[in-house]
């Protein structure tokens, strides 16, 4: 039955099963055929929707409530037992109240529902960067997507081992889905997460942000680690070569779109290839050899739907046509497919919308609505992936050369920029700002503070989470990747993108390679190196990018970057002495630099 010795963690369930109090309880094993019966059991109960077998084999549909379709930033806490160590940019509960808020919401929850017991391992199994996790819940649903995002089942048990304690604890139900009494709660120092009433995607995948993100931040303090929302990449170089980044981009800013990145065809044709390493997160750990080393902990993709198509992510497209579940798209009822904005240009006339209303597509798209939700998702196996990297599973991770921030920016912040070195980088990474996407609850498109892509998942105080960059900073000394900001997303007068993005940020990333290997002189500017124009590669897109529009991308601003100081300056004063004086020393140098 149990799946593990392990005391600590049959005591755990133990305590979880009385609290909840299921019908049974099943530990899931992670072989083929429990999966299978799960799958058909949710099909039976029409929890899951099978797919057309023949064009998505293996694939399923699940739609979530209207009510339950993204992250809930302002329903999700830290509760750590001082105020202070959660930090102004996150909301705050002591640990026991929390807990005693929640336990009656809890008591008894499971009753006439099973209890699924997920063990997991976050990173390959056995790698020294991964870590353990158990995930109680009551959902077949979270059971089938931990299974294509983390190493699910009896293995990460074994990996365990049968005294440790070093785990993880997940607890969620999704109760009545019930909004108002929505929680997503971690508690670092007991290495525990509670989540309750949602049932969708980064609420209720408890290994994704709750434990990759906020707890191993936590952690990564506290061992000399850093968890970060980053995609990893390699690039390989026509001599073979094969140079790996990453990027923290906030949520719907392109992680997954760069991470799987076909270069255009010139550099095709001289043998450059990007292989996908990760696409929305990184634990990263200083080597033996003195430099920085990330390992992707997760084992799938929990992608953005809409916008993805053959020509803007073919990757991406390409993993979602075999085993994958879909969230909240649409459905063609003539073939049982899938479809979802800018899909293609053929809207299904016989469709069924994100909320299970059968319209007609194109009619209904007139009338101004979507018939995917915006912040729809596939969850896809990392193994579908034609450019996964053979580095993948290594248990070791790879060398980063370079680190790249960025966000949403319509104005203000150029294409592309290098810090001067390793503490400007880390002001420069706290001092991101992006416009808010439907991947959370709340508006979209308002500007907002992201420091380092993390304000949403970073486990404890801002500011000493920057510390924790300044050290790291410290430890890695010459060997520490080189740090970049860029900005897809700068628009003209009318808010169209001037930079076509997507394969052909493949230029900047090889201007950055070249950086990285000293191959290329800069512009030094106030805010760091940029460019030279020569030495961006427009071979293709002259016609796209000309002169005047790689002039609006290159600039710097100084009137708007004053503002931005002057912004940043409000900002920092809610961290108070906390704030590392290495921060405050790069916003005046940036000051200082201003008014030369
Ligand atoms: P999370 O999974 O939420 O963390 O998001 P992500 O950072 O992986 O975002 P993703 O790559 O899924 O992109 C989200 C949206 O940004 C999609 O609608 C993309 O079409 C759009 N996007 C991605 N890259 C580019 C780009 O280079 N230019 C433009 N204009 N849009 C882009
Ligand atoms: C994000 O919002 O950054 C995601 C999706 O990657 S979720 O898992 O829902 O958080
Ligand atoms: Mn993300």
């Amino acid at each position: 039955m149990s799946l593990t010795k392990n005391p600590n963690v049959l005591k755990w369930v133990d305590e979880m099963v009385a609290l909840t109090q299921p019908d049974q309880v099943v530990w899931i094993d992670g072989s083929e055929e429990q999966l299978d019966s799960l799958r058909k059991e949710a099909i039976s109960t029409g929890e899951m929707i099978e797919l057309n077998q023949k064009e998505l084999p293996g694939c399923l549909y699940h739609r979530t409530l209207p009510n339950d379709v993204a992250r809930v930033e302002d329903r999700t806490f830290i509760c750590t037992s001082k105020r202070e160590d959660a930090g102004p940019t996150n909301n705050w509960c002591a640990p026991e109240e929390m807990y005693a808020k929640l336990r009656p919401m809890y008591d008894g929850v499971m009753k006439g529902r099973t209890m699924y017991v997920i063990p997991y391992s976050m990173g390959p199994i056995g790698s020294p960067l991964a870590k353990v996790g158990v995930e109680v819940t009551d959902s077949i649903y979270v059971v089938l997507n931990m299974a294509i995002m983390t190493r699910m089942g009896k293995a990460a048990f074994e990996n365990l081992g049968d005294t440790s304690n070093d785990f993880v604890r997940g607890l969620h139900s999704k109760a009545d889905v019930d909004p108002e009494n929505r929680y997503i709660c971690q508690f670092p120092e007991d290495n525990t997460i509670w989540s309750i009433n949602s049932a969708y995607g980064g609420n209720v995948l408890l290994g994704k942000k709750c434990f990759a993100l906020r707890i191993a931040s936590y952690q990564g303090k506290n061992e000399d680690w850093m968890a970060e929302h980053m995609l990893i990449l390699g690039l390989k170089k026509p001599n073979g070569e094969v140079k790996y980044i990453t990027a923290a981009f906030p949520s719907a800013c392109g992680k997954t779109n760069l991470a799987m990145l076909i270069p255009p065809e010139g550099y095709r044709k001289d043998g450059y290839e990007v292989f996908t390493v990760g696409d929305d997160i990184a634990w990263m750990k200083q080597g033996e050899d003195g430099r920085l080393y990330a390992i992707n902990p997760e084992n799938g993709f929990f992608g953005v739907a809409p916008g993805t198509n053959e020509k803007s992510n073919y990757n991406a497209l390409a993993s979602t046509k075999k085993n994958t579940i879909f969230t909240n798209v649409a459905i063609n009822n003539d073939d049982n497919t899938v479809w979802w904005e800018k899909l293609d240009k053929n809207p299904p006339v016989n469709a069924t919308e994100w909320k299970g209303a059968k319209v007609n597509g194109p009619e209904y798209i007139a009338e101004g609505n979507n018939l995917a939700h915006p912040n729809s998702r596939f969850t896809a196996p990392a193994e579908n992936c034609p450019c996964i990297s053979p580095e993948f599973n290594n248990p070791n991770g790879v060398p980063i050369s370079a680190i790249i921030f960025g966000g949403r920016r319509a104005k203000t912040t150029p294409l592309v920029y290098q810090s001067f070195d390793w503490n400007h980088g880390t002001f420069i990474g706290s001092a991101v700002s992006s416009e808010t996407t439907a991947a959370a609850t709340g508006a979209v498109g308002v500007l907002r503070h992201d420091p380092m892509a993390m304000k949403p998942f970073c486990g404890y105080h801002m500011a000493d989470y920057w510390g924790h960059w300044i050290k790291m900073g410290k430890k890695l000394g010459d060997k520490a990747p080189k740090i970049f900001n860029v900005n897809w997303f700068k628009t003209d007068d009318e808010g169209n993108f001037i930079w076509p993005g997507y394969g052909d940020n493949m230029r900047v990333l090889d201007w950055i390679i070249k950086r990285c290997e000293d191959e290329v002189e800069a512009e030094e500017t106030a805010i760091g190196y940029l460019p030279k124009a020569a030495d961006l590669n427009l071979a293709g897109i002259e016609d796209e990018v000309t002169p005047e529009i790689l002039d609006k991308l290159l600039e710097v601003d100084k009137n708007l970057w004053k503002n931005e100081v002057e912004d940043l300056r409000e900002f920092y004063k809610q961290f108070g002495d906390r704030l590392p004086a290495e921060i405050s020393e790069q916003l005046n140098n940036l000051e200082n630099r201003l008014n030369k």
